[in-house]
């Protein structure tokens, strides 16, 4: 830890190799003398040195020429021992300084060719749901598992803004140029900061800013309707008040990226009201950001949050698609449609959104959950990297389309950082955080080996004692820990059995006879949600032919979805030949097992060879996780006992 902060995956230390060389700068301009103030103060460190009659070992060269189609490309090569990043613009000499911090003494060894390095995806965004005020059910931070905001305490900016500087640092380095901060839940005191309060967002702004990141603000749709009595998005008067308003954001913040919008949603005030569609409604904040060349991402989570759970017509997992398909094509050039990554809630299994490859005319951004709300709330380990990249590289159409990497305008995480010491409440959460920024630049990246870059930056020499048994622990803690927290939670692909309100632990039917139209249908036959065209709610038929014929197919499903397009009797034999009752059971025992094998593998590390502090923290947590498992195991287990009547396979006691 330095001073009371961890430093994350850019400790002193991961700078060592670009320290300890002479550099030279070429350019200037606000994000260059970022990367200026980075090697000095490194070379400081390690004797390197910055500037000077050469030679060099290290170039890095702002070249101005032709404007090339993405501000962030950058270009690497060595040759007769000097590592060179050349880039057209200020950004990318940004990240090509980080990816040479990344490859440390790689990128000194040998001679490369000149290699372009540009993003898959071009907005790479981190979304806070941070309040303003603390909410009096949701707190400081919605859905936050890591303290308080690091923008906002009780009402207020933070009067000590120095962690946005070391968090904007974090996620530049590892790709994120964009950042919503507040909530998409808009109550009045942060409706304020659009219309009051901008000097708030322009005091973040600035930290950002020598960064790379552009600011966004999330709004309330009805935000006009305080002034004019009505939000109708064809009135003139509220296309004036938005024009205008946004006037005043840019003017007070000149490189402001856009709103974020969550309309008709969950009691969000939207275009319904007026009667009209969400179109109309992304259009009419889109005319007002579009001279300014703002964007808007317009959250496509609509779906009836009080529906009659008898009413088995009505299923959530089709409501996005249907709200937005038929109004393709209708969607200003800057509205990006907001989309979560599986139909449902950011559950631990579910497939892919439908909706992300129905939308041809349409520009989608993809949102992911790095803020553990469904996977463990960071109190459980459970990377998140291997998730993200089965729907990165999820292809809609089978081998005849492109994959959703290659469909999105953009990648969104829910944030997952917060004020504690360590930024995600669970220090290995880190990790999920920096697999969200490397993933959305290079799609393609293994999982396991982004997983290798945050364990060399954040625990490399310098920083342990022996980073090979570190590394090998950290392996195999948490490279398997999202499939393994499945394996003791809501079985193949059913999703929710969390505790209704905040979602932490089992409760099988929290959720059966509510409103929220998240259920499992569980009886003394079987379980699981028919979501065919033949005898369900149709929802696979939202698919293109490829996964629409595969999904609903009880037979070619792939089991670890296979409750969540099919309800199946508890002796339906699946692909590996045994029954759903006891593969119910098999998974349950098992993940526990996984989760003691965690456990014992971080106790045995010897004490000292990682920061005391992070060590105890991982270790108390681990003993929460096990303890959670247990319950998760014991009271699913149970469950299907109990409604089914059918004996474990091997007499293990189920209660
Ligand atoms: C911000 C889930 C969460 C809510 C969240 C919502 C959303 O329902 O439980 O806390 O609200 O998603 O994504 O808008």
């Amino acid at each position: 830890m330095t001073g009371d902060v961890h430093p994350a995956w850019l400790p002193p230390e991961a700078l060592r190799a670009v320290g300890s060389r002479r550099v030279l700068i070429q350019g200037g301009g606000l994000l260059v003398d970022t990367v200026r103030a980075e090697l000095s103060r490194a070379c400081g460190r390690f004797g390197g040195t910055v500037g000077g009659d050469g030679p060099f070992d290290l170039v890095l060269k702002l070249s101005n020429g032709r404007r090339p189609p993405d501000p962030d490309v950058f270009v690497l090569s060595r040759d007769a021992g000097v590592t060179v990043v050349r880039a057209d613009e200020p950004a990318g000499l940004l990240y090509g300084f980080f990816h040479v911090v990344r490859l440390g003494e790689a990128a000194f060894d040998g001679a490369f060719p000149p290699r372009p390095h540009r993003p898959a995806i071009r907005r790479r965004m981190v979304q806070h749901w941070d309040n303003v005020d603390v909410h009096p059910v949701m707190g400081q931070v919605e859905r936050g598992y890591a303290g308080g905001s690091v923008f906002w305490h009780d009402g207020a900016l933070r009067a000590d803004l120095s962690r946005v500087t070391a968090y904007a640092r974090l996620l530049a380095s590892c790709g994120v140029n964009a950042l919503c901060v507040n909530n998409v839940n808009v109550h009045a005191t942060e409706a304020r900061l659009l219309t009051g309060r901008l000097g708030d967002v322009a005091a973040i702004a600035d930290l950002l800013r020598p960064y790379g990141i552009r600011v966004h603000l999330s709004v309330s749709f009805a935000a006009p309707a305080v002034d004019l009595g009505t939000a109708d998005p064809l009135d003139p008067r509220v296309a004036a008040w938005w024009a205008d308003t946004t006037r005043r954001v840019y003017a007070t913040i000149p490189d402001f990226g856009g709103y974020v919008v969550k309309a008709d949603s969950e009691g969000q005030p939207g275009p319904f009201a007026d009667g009209r569609s969400h179109a109309d409604g992304a259009n009419a904040l889109a005319a007002a950001l579009a001279p300014h060349g703002g964007v808007v991402h317009w959250r496509a989570f609509v779906y009836n949050h009080r529906q009659d759970w008898r009413d088995r017509g009505t299923d959530r997992a089709r409501a996005a698609h249907d709200h937005f398909v038929p109004l393709d094509g209708a969607f200003g050039d800057n509205v990006i449609l907001q989309v979560k990554h599986g139909p449902i809630d950011f559950q631990t299994r579910e497939p892919v959104s439908p909706l992300i490859a129905a939308m041809p005319a349409t520009r989608v951004a993809v949102e992911v959950q790095a803020t553990q709300e469904y996977t463990g709330q960071q109190r459980h380990v459970c990377y998140l990297g291997p998730m993200w990249s089965e729907v990165l590289g999820f292809a809609p159409w089978g081998s005849e389309g492109p994959p959703v990497a290659g469909l999105a305008a953009g990648l969104v995480a829910v944030s997952n950082v917060g004020d504690d010491p360590f930024w995600t409440g669970h220090p290995l959460a880190q990790a999920n955080l920096y697999a969200f920024g490397r993933l959305a630049w290079d799609p393609r990246l293994d999982p396991v080996a982004v997983l290798d870059e945050w364990i060399d930056l954040t625990f490399g020499p310098g920083a342990t004692a022996d980073p090979r048994l570190l590394r090998a622990t950290l392996h195999a803690v948490m490279d398997d820990s999202w499939r393994t927290y499945e394996r003791y939670t809501a079985p193949l692909g059913v999703g929710f059995m969390v505790r209704p309100g905040h979602h932490y632990g089992p409760d099988v039917d929290g959720y059966e006879y509510t409103p929220w139209g998240t259920y499992h249908f569980a009886d003394r036959d079987g379980v699981g949600v028919d979501r065919t065209r033949a005898t369900g709610t149709g929802f696979a038929g939202q698919y293109p032919p490829a996964w629409s014929r595969v999904y609903e197919s009880v037979h070619d499903c792939p089991d670890e979805l296979l409750l969540f397009f099919h309800h199946v009797p508890y002796g339906h034999v699946l692909h590996d030949g045994g029954t759903v009752i006891q593969h119910i059971y098999d998974t349950h025992f098992e993940g526990v097992e996984a989760v003691g094998a965690m456990r014992d593998r971080w106790s045995a590390l010897p004490a000292g060879l990682v920061d005391p502090a992070l060590a105890a923290r991982v270790a108390e947590r681990l003993d929460e996780q096990l303890r959670s498992a247990v319950e998760w195991r014991d009271q699913i287990n149970a469950y299907f006992f109990r409604k089914s009547g059918v004996r474990d396979a091997h007499g293990r006691r189920i209660h």
